[in-house]
């Protein structure tokens, strides 16, 4: 039995509503900066491809993944339709990397609770660098681009009701 394709990086344009007249803020981590840059390109192109208007997309910079829960409060005091926090952690030797990513998922998810603007989780939790180029831009897809698309339809998601 055929099962529905849902990795957005391969997303058919003509499948996703347009966006114009939709803002989103992005918020992205310093950490791993050559992913996170690449997560952000696949991000902003997604976001352009489906009508999103350039003045309508705004970038926050946050210097590690930790800080995208702050990041995102302060991308929501302009009410953006969406926000999509971009981040790249990358296990270590230490525990860092359970701590980071629990506290990052964690605080998300809280603030979807709190707030009446979607938060879209576009953080990568990898066990090397490898795997990290692979999912921004290489042989499976770029998350930054997941990420959009899902913010897109978060934000229709929440116009259609209020
Ligand atoms: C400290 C730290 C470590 C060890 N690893 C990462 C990582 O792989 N990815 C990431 O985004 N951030 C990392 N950080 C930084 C934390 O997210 C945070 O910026 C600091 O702990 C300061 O709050």
């Amino acid at each position: 039995m055929a099962t529905k394709n849902t990795n957005l990086s391969f997303y058919n344009k003509e499948e996703v509503p347009h966006a114009k007249g939709l803002s989103f803020g992005i918020v992205v981590s310093e950490w791993n900066s050559q992913i996170t840059n690449n997560l952000y390109e696949g991000a902003y192109k997604a976001l352009i491809e489906c009508g999103v208007l350039i003045d309508d997309i705004k970038r926050y910079d946050v210097p590690g993944s930790f800080e995208l829960i702050y990041g995102a409060k302060i991308a929501a005091k302009s009410n953006p339709n969406a926000i999509i926090c971009l981040g790249s952690i990358i296990k270590g030797e230490t525990k860092h990397f359970d701590f980071i990513s629990d506290a990052v998922a964690m605080g998300l998810k809280d603030l979807n609770i709190q707030m009446d603007i979607p938060v879209v989780f576009g953080v990568l939790t990898d066990n090397n660098m490898q795997q990290s180029i692979d999912r921004s831009g290489g042989k499976y897809g770029n998350k930054g681009t997941e990420a959009a698309i899902t913010a897109i339809k978060m934000a229709l998601l929440n116009n259609e009701i209020f």
